[in-house]
């Protein structure tokens, strides 16, 4: 009796949970493929019904539950398209880019570099880096001489090789700006744009933004002309999304809505906006454009003033992210540099090109890592003792410090200053510790470690150190046992 009542227990309980399983699966079909994202990862969504208002089914952040991690990760989705208005990857799925904008190219090359972009990927959570390449204002594609033009494409190209290793999507940016009309400098944008896409016709992660901010009496017809114009060389070569300037500084989105380009695939429109300066009703000509179904790339924006500077506003900028992210817009910030202006995402006293802690972010900078969920390394343990020990001409300070593989990683940042009476043909550093090191990471050097000490020899573009100049963000993590202390730091 015994035995045939557990025999009937363990069968209804066999029973139960399989109705259990099954309803639970059929209640939630996506329970495999769905899973949180991180915060500093793009976000990718079930594209909505088509007609569907996006309004009534919100997509994006806000309903974590419908969220599908892209199998490539690292909000890398390969080749992009553009479906129902949605920027979409290759399966049909919405996905948003998110990330920042150089400065323009011309003006800050120096923050266009593998270090820096892979810092944007892996710490910030960026899938996208936009290069503005000014095409008037200060050595400008169109204002310079031939040796600046390939310098610029030269920085593009080195820019577009490092991200396809990093998985980020590159947009580059015609930067029109006091040069108000695209039809001013219509047959350069041909020209580079048949070079660009002939080059770049097997990247998938290249996108082309053909006029960056129309202004002046630029109407909507002309830009539709411009368009029709370099679109279909751009076609010739690749079917990569094609970003599109609206009139009145990217802000007429409007206009677009009312008569878009025809003909053409991939195709998306850019709308603009400074949050100090415009608020609702630029918000609302956004949300209308994307309830009406034209695709909406915020490929620039800024939270201080129109001007690139002035106060920050972040509480409307908070509302403009909301809003953003309610319509699963892709956003780019402006400015990645560290000129002195609100818009700058680096102060203006600090002297390195990547490895940055919070100390060399701005307000805006931090504003930006902050809501992307991204990881703001922290000055922490800097000793006095760390860095008296060193001699006049190297500076090596601790920036930050962590668990790591069982024992601490250890980040330092160090400074080759020439203090000689004329130029530094090389240099070489020698640092002492108080225990055994091994190295995790460096940049900027090259780096060779017996027992506790670490040598430092430049790389071929920064061995060469004018008189009185520096060489700096020579950075490096090391990992070692707790209780790490630098012991010398000389040069050789
Ligand atoms: C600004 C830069 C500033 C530079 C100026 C050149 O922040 O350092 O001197 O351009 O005219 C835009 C433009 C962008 C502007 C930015 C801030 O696309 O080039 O950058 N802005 O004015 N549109 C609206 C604001």
């Amino acid at each position: 009796m015994k035995l045939r009542n557990m025999v009937w227990l363990v069968c209804l309980a066999l029973v139960v949970c399989l109705i259990v399983v099954g309803c639970d699966a059929s209640l939630q079909p996506q329970q495999q493929t769905a899973q949180p994202i991180q915060a500093e990862q793009a976000t990718q969504t079930e594209i909505p019904p088509q007609g569907t208002p996006a309004v009534e089914e919100p997509i994006g952040q806000s309903e974590p539950e419908e969220l599908q991690r892209n199998e490539e990760g690292e909000g890398y989705f390969g080749s992009l398209s553009v479906e129902g208005g949605a920027l979409t990857d290759g399966n049909g799925s919405v996905v948003q880019l998110k990330g920042v904008s150089s400065h323009g190219l011309s003006w800050f090359p120096q923050f266009v570099n593998e270090d820096a972009m892979r810092q944007m990927k892996e710490e910030w959570g960026c899938n996208v880096f936009r290069l503005a390449m000014y095409t008037e204002e200060y050595n400008g594609y169109c204002s310079g001489d031939e040796a600046n033009r390939e310098t610029l494409k030269e920085l593009i190209d080195t820019a577009v090789r490092a991200a396809e290793e990093l998985k980020l999507y590159i947009i580059i940016d015609w930067h029109i700006l006091s040069d108000n009309n695209p039809l001013l400098h219509k047959d350069e944008a041909v020209a580079f744009f048949r070079e660009m896409a002939e080059k770049y016709s097997d990247k998938d992660h290249v996108i082309y933004e053909i006029c960056n901010e129309p202004n002046g009496d630029t109407s909507w017809e002309d830009i539709r002309e411009y368009a029709e114009e370099v679109i279909p060389v751009i076609r010739e070569h690749t079917e990569a999304v094609v970003l599109v300037g609206t009139p009145t500084w990217s802000q007429d989105i409007d206009r677009a809505v009312e008569n878009p380009l025809t003909g053409y695939d991939n195709i998306m429109y850019t709308l603009h906006f400074y949050a100090a300066t415009h608020k609702e009703e630029l918000r609302s000509k956004m949300a209308e454009a994307a309830l009406a179904g034209l695709p909406v790339f915020v490929s620039e924006f800024g939270i201080c003033d129109a001007s690139g500077n002035g106060a920050v506003d972040e509480a409307e900028a908070d509302l403009w992210l909301e809003r953003i992210n309610e319509y699963n817009i892709s956003y780019v910030m402006w400015n990645f540099s560290n000129k002195d202006e609100s818009s700058a995402m680096i102060t203006a006293t600090s002297t390195k090109t990547s490895g940055f802690i919070a100390d060399d972010l701005s307000q805006a900078g931090k504003w930006f890592v902050g809501r992307m969920g991204g990881e703001l390394p922290q000055v922490v343990d800097e000793e006095e003792g760390q860095t008296d020990k060193t001699d006049d001409a190297v500076r090596a300070v601790l920036a930050n410090s962590w668990e790591s593989n069982g024992g601490v990683a250890y980040q330092y940042v160090a400074t080759v200053q020439n203090n000689t009476d004329g130029e530094l043909s090389t240099w070489k550093l020698r640092l002492v510790f108080n225990q055994d090191i091994e190295l995790q990471d460096g940049w900027n050097g090259e780096y060779n470690i017996t027992g506790d000490t670490l040598t430092i020899t430049p790389m071929e573009y920064n061995a060469v150190v004018a008189q009185g100049g520096a060489v700096s963000d020579i950075g490096f993590i090391l990992e070692s046992a707790p209780g790490l202390e630098l012991l010398e730091a000389v040069m050789e």
